[in-house]
């Protein structure tokens, strides 16, 4: 059940979503105000219908958690999915010297030769940053995305909130509240950040010693981003709950700009044609289970049964 909303969420914007031009300049089809609900009792809502890539979620989920912005530690966990976004801002400053990169992700879509040259240039700035810790500081640097909005959000008289651990501390002793909310949506940061939140708010909720979660992610590319958003904030659930001694209730997937682009029709019509299999299971192992969430490590949670149809590759809009 839980995966069929999904694939009739794409169905439904291929077949009734307006054209839309964008800001990356791929073009995509576009609906406003969709919403999927995940009982997360039912099992683990990763996609069956293609390969959804769980290490690479649990990495930045617990990077997030962890409060960073630099993607060294990404690196370090061979997750590579924050690249595009820190190398446009090299390549954007001076002390980048290489060939011209404008517009890198596009261009390589379109020009091999190009594609050769990016590639390498890629390449080298990631061994960059994991080697050279001065580098990494100044050129992984993501700027104050979720990680800071999440754990240190600063304030006007130069203090810092940790909304996460503040939240989680009035789940455990006000869960009735109505102000379980995160928000990383700071509209003082969004011009300097590399990518404004999509995950934009999200608020959690108790009853029945089950907490769920509701996200609202204001710009969701169908595809390639949602099937990572939707792992990342069960996980997230889960690992609240676990924080809480709570069970897990659902998650609630709300969308503002819920667009597939014009270059993954051919991939969402492949995955379309494919059938679902049962969900997989998300372990918490027991060397974990006294240890806070802030402390996690990538060992400490696992997914069981997970035997998905295979992946479908799809260019990524930057
Ligand atoms: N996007 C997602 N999920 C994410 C993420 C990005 O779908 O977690 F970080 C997509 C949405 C959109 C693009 O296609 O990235 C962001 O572009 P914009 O800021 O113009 O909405």
């Amino acid at each position: 059940k839980s995966e069929q909303q999904y694939l009739d969420l794409l169905q439904d914007v291929l077949n009734n979503g307006d054209k839309k031009s964008d800001r990356t300049g791929t073009g995509t089809i576009s609906a406003f105000g969709k919403q999927m609900r995940f009982d997360l009792s039912e099992g683990f809502p990763m996609l069956t219908t293609k390969r959804v890539p769980f290490k690479l979620i649990k990495s930045e989920l617990l990077w997030f958690l962890k409060g960073m912005t630099n993607i060294q530690y990404l690196l370090k966990h061979n997750n590579n999915i924050w690249n595009e976004w820190a190398f446009e801002r090299y390549v954007a400053s001076d002390a980048y010297t290489g060939p011209d990169m404008k517009d890198f992700a596009l261009r390589a879509e379109q020009d091999e030769q190009f594609k050769e040259v990016y590639l390498r240039e890629m390449a080298s700035f990631k061994e960059q940053v994991l080697t050279d810790d001065a580098f990494a500081a100044k050129y992984g640097e993501l700027g104050d995305i979720y990680g800071k909005q999440w754990r240190a959000w600063k304030t006007t008289t130069d203090e810092t909130i940790d909304q996460i651990a503040d939240v989680i501390d009035m789940i455990k002793t006000n869960p009735n509240s109505r102000r379980l909310i995160v928000s990383a949506w700071n509209p003082e940061d969004v011009p300097t950040m590399a990518l404004p939140p999509c995950h934009t708010l999200f608020q959690f909720y108790v009853a029945d010693g089950k907490l769920s979660c509701q996200l609202y992610q204001r710009s969701a590319d169908l595809f390639l981003g949602v099937p990572f958003n939707i792992a990342s904030y069960a996980l997230l659930t889960h690992l609240i709950a676990k924080e809480c001694g709570l069970d897990v209730g659902e998650f609630v997937h709300t969308i503002g700009d819920a667009h597939i682009y014009t270059n993954h029709i051919d991939q969402v019509n492949e995955q379309l044609s494919r059938e679902m299999k049962a969900l997989p299971e998300l372990v918490i192992q027991e060397q974990a289970l006294e240890r806070s969430i802030f402390d996690f490590d990538i060992d400490d949670i696992v997914l069981k049964g997970y035997e998905p149809h295979p992946t479908i590759k799809a260019p990524i809009a930057v």
